[in-house]
C-alpha cells in the first residue's frame, strides 16, 4: 500500500516537472501477510521477504545495467535487504545514508519484535546471520554507512555502530551541529564509495509531520531539516540510488506522509525553491 499511496500523491508528475524521465515498473509481488505462515517469531516471514527481495536485487541491478537511478519505494524497510544487494551485485560493497529514527542493524537473536524492517541494516553490512543469506548475494552488500535522525537505539544496535565502519548523527547531534553539517559530514565520510544508496525511512522525519509510518518515534526532522538533508543529497551529485520507505497509509492523515515523500524524492533529485 505504500508504494500506491506515493504515486497517488504525484510521484511521476513531479518527477518529469524535474525534466527527468520517469519508468515505473509496477509493484514488485509482496505476498499477503494475512496468508501465509510467520516461519520463524525471530524474523517474521523472513522466507517471503526474502523471496521479495530477490525480485527487488534484480530490477535494481537492471535499472544500474541501463544507466537509470533505482528508486524503490516501500511499504516495509525490509525491502533495502534487496536494494542493497541488487547496488553490490553490480558495484560490489559500497557507502549508504540511512536516514531513519532507529538504527535497523538487529538481527533474529537480538530484536524484541523479530520485525524484519529492524534488521536490514544489519543484513546489508553481514551481521545478520546465515539465514538472511541468498545464492549470488556478496556479504556484506554495505561497506560504509552514515545514520542521521537516530533516536531509538536497541543496546546490541549501539555497540554494532561502535564497532562498525559508520558514522552516526543522532537528533541530538541534528540539534547541536544542524542538520546541514550532519550531512554534508556523512556525504564526506561516504565519497569514493563504489555506491551511494540513500535509505530514507519516513520515521526519521518527526510524526507531527510525517504520521503515517509503523514505528513512530517523537522528536524527528522537522518538515525543512528533512528536505535540506535531501536538497544537500541532489547537491553533492552522488547519488546512485534512492529509496523511500515505511510509508503506511492506513496510519496516516489524508495521505500527507506520502505526498512528504514526494516532496523529499523530488528534493533528492535535484528540485530547487529557486
Ligand atoms: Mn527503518
Amino acid at each position: 500500500m505504500g508504494p500506491s499511496a506515493i504515486r497517488y500523491a504525484g510521484l511521476d508528475a513531479r518527477i518529469r516537472a524535474l525534466g527527468r524521465e520517469c519508468r515505473d515498473w509496477g509493484d514488485v509481488r509482496v505476498p499477503v501477510p494475512e496468508s501465509i505462515a510467520v516461519d520463524d517469531e525471530s524474523a517474521r516471514y523472513l522466507p517471503a521477504i526474502l523471496e521479495t527481495c530477490r525480485r527487488v536485487a534484480e530490477l535494481v541491478e537492471e535499472a544500474l545495467e541501463t544507466d537509470l537511478l533505482p528508486l524503490v519505494l516501500g511499504g516495509d524497510h525490509s525491502v533495502a535487504i534487496g536494494s542493497l544487494a541488487g547496488l553490490a551485485r553490480r558495484r560490489g560493497a559500497g557507502g549508504v545514508l540511512w536516514v531513519d529514527a532507529h538504527g535497523d542493524l538487529n538481527d533474529p537473536g537480538s530484536s524484541p519484535t523479530g520485525n524484519v524492517h529492524g534488521m536490514p541494516l544489519a543484513a546489508g553490512l553481514g551481521l545478520a546471520g546465515d539465514r538472511f543469506h541468498v545464492d549470488g548475494w556478496p556479504v556484506p552488500a554495505v561497506h560504509r554507512v552514515a545514520l542521521v535522525g537516530v533516536r531509538a537505539l536497541d543496546p546490541v544496535e549501539k555497540e554494532r555502530v561502535r564497532r562498525q565502519n559508520a558514522k552516526v548523527f543522532t537528533m541530538s547531534d541534528v540539534d547541536r551541529l544542524g542538520i546541514e553539517r550532519c550531512v554534508r559530514e556523512s556525504l564526506g565520510f561516504l565519497a569514493g564509495s563504489r555506491y551511494l544508496h540513500v535509505s530514507l525511512d519516513m520515521d526519521a522525519v518527526d510524526p507531527d509531520t510525517a504520521p503515517g509510518v509503523g514505528t513512530p518515534v517523537r522528536g524527528g526532522l522537522s518538515y525543512r531539516e528533512a528536505h535540506l538533508a535531501l536538497e544537500l543529497v541532489a547537491e553533492s551529485g552522488v547519488l546512485d540510488s534512492l529509496e523511500v520507505v515505511e510509508v503506511n497509509p492506513i496510519l496516516d492523515r489524508e495521505n500527507e506522509t506520502a505526498k512528504l515523500a514526494v516532496e523529499l524524492v523530488a528534493s533528492a533529485l535535484g528540485e530547487r525553491i529557486l
